[in-house]
């Protein structure tokens, strides 16, 4: 169905698939939609970088708490520099995970990526001051 949007052929949506096989499921079902506008290619990006770590063990659609672990040393590793020892990990675990079922799901991640972000954005307003 996504695929006539756009006037985006099966055919070359199945080309692309084949040279992009090791992109997120997810991002395959945007990708021959393209002319992404920079806020969806953020948006993109930050479902694909959940979803490569959320993929590695147990549920596919949580964090378990190794996985937050790797993905916050490989892709937040300023951030990481202040959780020196397993004890902070816990604690953020913790805070994060406001269902209680110990994971991180996605609404728990963007609640963390939306709070970081704007730390960001105010530490810049401010910078200008
Ligand atoms: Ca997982
Ligand atoms: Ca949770």
């Amino acid at each position: 169905m996504l695929l006539r949007y756009k006037g985006c052929s099966p055919s070359s949506a199945s080309a692309l698939r084949t040279h992009t096989h090791s992109l997120p499921a997810l991002t395959l079902r945007i990708l021959p939609l393209m002319t992404m506008t920079d806020l969806e290619t953020a948006m993109a990006t930050i479902i694909a970088v959940f979803q490569k770590y959320s993929e590695r063990e147990g549920d596919k659609h949580k964090l378990k708490k190794s996985e937050l672990k790797d993905l916050l040393q490989d892709e937040l590793p300023d951030l990481m520099a202040h959780v020196k020892d397993q004890a902070t990990l816990d604690r953020l675990m913790e805070g994060l995970d406001t269902d209680g079922d110990a994971e991180c799901d996605f609404q728990e991640f963007m609640t963390f990526i939306s709070m970081v972000t704007v730390c960001c954005h105010d530490f810049f307003e401010h910078g200008d001051e």
